[in-house]
């Protein structure tokens, strides 16, 4: 397994429209072996394969609230979205405040469809289809954006953008210098 190095603003590679996935293949779930690994260390809680210069529409995500382990604490959940598709959002939406790792350190409020029926193929190539909700749902459409070329600084206003690009712009200098 290997840490992949993530794209960050303004790679031109991270605007790309990203193609489906065919068969999956060992090597596919090799790299998904290697985005899990990555978003874990960034860390993170969703890596779409765009952010690791694979432009096909693959993601992973782990939201938690896995199985209950032996002390009845909420766990890891990790979960792997091939091809996925939003069906249905809801018209109720939801605020959240976002951050992306290909925009490090930085936050900004998104408003999206507070659910979304979604349908999706995991890596033994087995298509599901659900709800998912909270969340799990904020970082899937965070994520089929990454695979459509858009960012979340896409949702904000212009100025709002702007602040946000120039808040990065000082911390990679600060960091440059020290
Ligand atoms: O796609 C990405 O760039 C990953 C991004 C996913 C995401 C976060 C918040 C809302 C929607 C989508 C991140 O994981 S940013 C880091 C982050 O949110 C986080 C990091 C450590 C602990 C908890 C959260
Ligand atoms: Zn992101």
């Amino acid at each position: 397994m290997a840490i992949l190095p993530i794209l960050e603003v303004p790679d031109p590679r991270l605007r790309r429209v990203c193609a489906p996935v065919g068969e999956v293949t060992d090597e596919i779930r090799a790299l998904i072996a290697d985005m899990f690994e990555t978003m874990y260390a960034a860390p993170g809680i969703g890596l779409a394969a765009a952010q690791v210069d694979r432009p096909i529409r693959l993601l992973v995500m782990d939201v938690g609230d896995g199985p209950p382990d032996a002390e009845g604490r909420g766990t890891a959940n990790p979960r792997v979205f091939i091809n996925p598709e939003i069906l249905e959002p809801s018209a109720e939406t939801r605020v959240f405040n976002e951050g992306c790792l290909s925009v490090p350190e930085q936050y900004a409020e998104v408003e999206r469809p507070a659910r979304v029926r979604a349908r999706w193929r995991d890596a033994e190539g087995v298509v599901h289809e659900g709800v998912l909700e909270g969340l799990a749902a904020t970082c899937l459409q965070h994520e089929i954006d990454h695979l459509n070329g858009v960012l979340f600084l896409d949702h904000l206003s212009r100025l709002k953008r702007a602040m946000l690009l120039r808040k990065l712009e000082k911390a990679r200098r600060e960091k440059a210098a020290a």
